[in-house]
């Protein structure tokens, strides 16, 4: 008999509703929720993948532990918790805490409780080397933030803005932007907001743009001093707001003269006439917001790209204002008090935990990722020797594969949580089997707190919290991804302080930190209710709607701020706008004199990063990630789809298998990452594809601040095979 059953997809951070459709007690169909007021019945291939998932013969049933190359023998949870307890136990001994090191991958962050348990045992054995895929993603985000200041009414949602700037990113595809953003921009669109993009590609968003600038890779910044430009030269600011609430307006000025739109349009390759229509467009709405996303944040100087966003949205005073309607007054996230106040900048590096090389410090996005297989391959005091990778795929996803790979292989212990043998489990001392996600209840806690980001996020107050729908596999010996960390520390006799995710700012999370009881172990669904005891709505409120619910939260409006406030946005910010200098003086027209390509990064709509690319269902869609590449280029080499390149940067080679695309750039090819396999093993392009990963260099053109190298915006020549 067929039973449906309501649940949350969490394959990403979408947390798309869903129904699940059983057949004999098992899971055998995903579909929509039809009529949902929220995501309007949107669910992609990778959530109706979800069953084949978890039913896959290649999903990992129990943990394993190596026991020679490339050889694994099953080992019950209890038994590998007992062993990599022990081992980190003497590495703390013998070389301290900093020896451990913790990567938190894009799965564990789908599952908050599974994370923050995870930093509440690094914070226990007294480790500072958290690391996460911020640093690797958009870190420019969290730096610009503390550069640039918060203001704390927050900016405007999809649903109210009128005009909408999407710097490298496609949200349509990747779902980082508005929930469900086909439909979203398609409602404001008919709503008359106006969308621009920038992006090298006529990406899915691009097209729905009113105004598309196709700039060449990685001038984002010239771009948008552009725009300011234009702002300021035509008076355009909102010229109160400026006054009021921000200081730097005159150093900006300055730093912006030199990027004339003629200037811009030699140097982007865009017309000057669109920059200047771009600009006029942008500072005509009230409510406004400018986002920036994993592209230019590769591309080089991506704090600079994500600070000139958050200076534009300032500059027009697109922010929430005194009176404005707040779109989403939380639900399981207690927001702070919407008021028109400035708050002043904060550090954005420099502090914390100095790394060992190349003079990077942690930062406001975190510990530099793009660094970490130095720190394992360096030795000497500090040298990190151990580290358990939480969802995520090294191997794969990090720049630099070649050296992330000889690091991964040099440390005393690798632990992944992982449920497949990925090329980082396959590397690893001891894989995790975890439940997968209908064996473990959620709530889309992490999708509300997506909206500390402008344009990103919930803009009603809705929510959703599902049980569990299934046990695992009968046989199995699988655990929730929190527990390993729970059992770690239960056996190496340390005491755990979990950050409830109620709350927003790691401060608050201290301060109403959940201790968890050492001896009687609480179930999933009871540490869920510890980490949202404190939530608007009550968890148990939520879970009484299983297909999500927008609550009635009342209506809540900015406030005016506290006149005698002297809290300030910082639009000048000395460091960004010395780039700014930097950027004029470089000598651009011969930095590509070697290289005939520029390489940028992609997101496929079937696939996640590198999960599962080996499941069936997947390998249906794609075999490999096309080099996707203009029909004009394809025609001046002579070559056509289905060719295999070598595509060469100055670090390394990879092949790629050509595809004709008339949506990207001349000049550039775009590809996807997190494709291939370990050097040595991705041979078979056509049935592995390849990493671009490899093409990038973290000692080389890395950010001075959070070491991102540049894994998008890469030159590279092209070679027929
Ligand atoms: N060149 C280049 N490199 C990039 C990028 C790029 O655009 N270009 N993008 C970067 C970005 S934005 C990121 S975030 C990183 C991604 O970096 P990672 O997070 O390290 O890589 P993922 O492939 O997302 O890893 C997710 C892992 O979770 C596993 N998994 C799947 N389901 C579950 C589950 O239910 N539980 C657990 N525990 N694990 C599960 C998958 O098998 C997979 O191995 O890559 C970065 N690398
Ligand atoms: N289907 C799917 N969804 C995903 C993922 C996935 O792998 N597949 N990954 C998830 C993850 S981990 C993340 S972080 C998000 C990322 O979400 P997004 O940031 O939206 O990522 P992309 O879809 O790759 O969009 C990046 C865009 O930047 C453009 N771009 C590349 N270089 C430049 C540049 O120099 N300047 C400008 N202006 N644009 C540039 C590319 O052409 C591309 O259209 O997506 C998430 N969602
Ligand atoms: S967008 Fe993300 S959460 Fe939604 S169905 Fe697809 S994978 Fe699942
Ligand atoms: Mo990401």
């Amino acid at each position: 008999m067929t039973e449906v059953r309501s649940t949350i997809c969490r394959f990403c951070h979408a947390q798309c509703p869903i129904h699940v459709e059983f057949d004999g007690g098992r899971p055998t169909k995903v579909t929509g929720v039809k009529d949902h007021p929220v995501y309007h019945g949107y669910v992609c291939t990778k959530g109706r993948n979800l069953p084949h998932y978890h039913d896959s013969d290649k999903r990992l049933l129990t943990s394993v532990r190596r026991t020679g190359d490339n050889q694994f023998q099953p080992i019950a949870s209890a038994t590998a918790m007992d062993e990599v307890g022990e081992r980190l136990q003497n590495l703390l001994q013998e070389h301290g805490p900093r020896s451990i090191a913790l990567y938190i991958g894009t799965h564990g962050y789908n599952n908050l409780a599974s994370s923050q348990t995870a930093m509440a045992w690094m914070a226990a054995v007294e480790s500072p080397m958290v690391f996460t895929s911020v640093t690797i993603d958009q870190p420019g985000k969290a730096i610009s933030a503390a550069l640039h200041g918060t203001w704390l009414a927050g900016s405007a949602s999809i649903a109210d803005a009128d005009v909408w700037l999407t710097i490298g990113a496609n949200s349509i595809i990747s779902m980082l932007g508005p929930v469900n953003p086909a439909h979203a921009f398609k409602q404001a669109g008919e709503r008359g907001m106006s969308l621009i993009v920038i992006d090298p590609r006529r990406s899915e968003l691009a097209r729905r743009a009113a105004i598309h600038l196709q700039p060449r890779p990685g001038t984002d910044p010239t771009v948008l001093a552009g725009l300011i430009r234009v702002i300021l030269e035509g008076s355009l600011e909102a010229q109160t707001f400026v006054r009021r609430y921000s200081t730097g307006l005159d150093a900006l000025r300055q730093a912006v003269d030199g990027f004339s739109p003629e200037y811009v349009e030699e140097r982007a390759d865009i017309p000057a006439e669109s920059l200047v229509a771009a600009a006029r467009l942008y500072a005509r709405g009230r409510r406004g917001v400018a986002t920036v996303g994993t592209g230019p944040n590769m591309s080089g100087r991506g704090n600079l790209t994500e600070y000139l966003a958050k200076v534009l949205m300032t500059l027009c005073g697109h922010w929430l204002q005194e009176g404005d309607e707040v779109p989403n007054p939380g639900v399981l996230v207690n927001w702070p008090p919407p008021l028109a106040q400035a708050v002043d900048p904060s550090p954005a590096w420099g502090f914390g935990e100095m790394l060992r090389v190349r003079g990077l410090t942690n930062t406001a996005a975190g510990m530099p990722t793009a660094a970490l297989a130095d720190e394992i391959l360096l030795p000497g005091a500090g040298q990190v020797k151990a580290l358990i990778s939480l969802g995520g795929n090294p191997a794969m996803a990090w720049p630099d594969q070649l050296k992330t790979v000889q690091a991964l292989k040099e440390l005393d212990l690798l632990v992944s949580i992982e449920p497949a043998m990925t090329a980082t489990a396959r590397l690893s001392d001891y894989v995790i089997a975890p439940k997968l996600t209908f064996e473990q209840p959620g709530n889309t806690v992490l999708q509300e707190f997506l909206g500390v980001f402008s344009g990103w996020g919930y803009w009603s107050p809705y929510a959703q919290s599902s049980p569990v729908l299934v046990e695992p596999p009968a046989g199995s010996d699988v655990v929730d991804d929190w527990e390993f960390f729970y059992g770690l520390g239960q056996r190496m006799g340390l005491q755990l302080k979990v950050g409830p995710v109620c709350y927003i700012s790691p401060k608050q999370q201290a301060q109403h930190a959940v201790v968890l009881d050492m001896v009687h172990k609480p179930d999933t669904e009871e540490l869920w209710g510890m980490l949202l005891e404190d939530s608007p709505v009550p968890l148990a409120e939520v879970s009484r709607h299983p297909d999500g619910h927008v609550f009635d939260r009342g209506r809540l409006t900015v406030r005016a701020g506290d006149p005698s406030n002297t809290g300030r946005l910082q639009i000048g910010d000395p460091t960004m706008l010395g780039e700014l200098v930097e950027l004029q003086d470089e000598d651009w027209r011969h930095a590509d004199d070697d290289y005939a390509f520029r390489l940028i990064s992609r997101r496929l709509p079937d696939v996640l990063n590198s999960a599962w690319h080996d499941n069936e269902s997947v390998r249906r869609r794609h075999r490999y990630n096309p080099a996707f590449i203009n029909p004009v280029d394809l025609e001046a080499l002579g070559i056509e789809t289905g060719t295999v390149v070598e595509i060469t940067s100055a670090r390394a080679a990879i092949k790629g298998v050509v595809q004709a695309a008339p949506d990207v750039r001349p000049g550039v090819i775009s590809m996807s990452h997190c494709w291939g396999d370990l050097p040595g093993e991705d041979q078979d392009v056509f049935n592995l594809g390849s990493n671009t990963g490899r093409l990038s260099d973290t000692s080389e053109s890395f950010d001075p601040y959070t070491g991102i190298p540049r894994m998008s915006s890469i030159p590279v020549n092209l070679r027929v095979l």
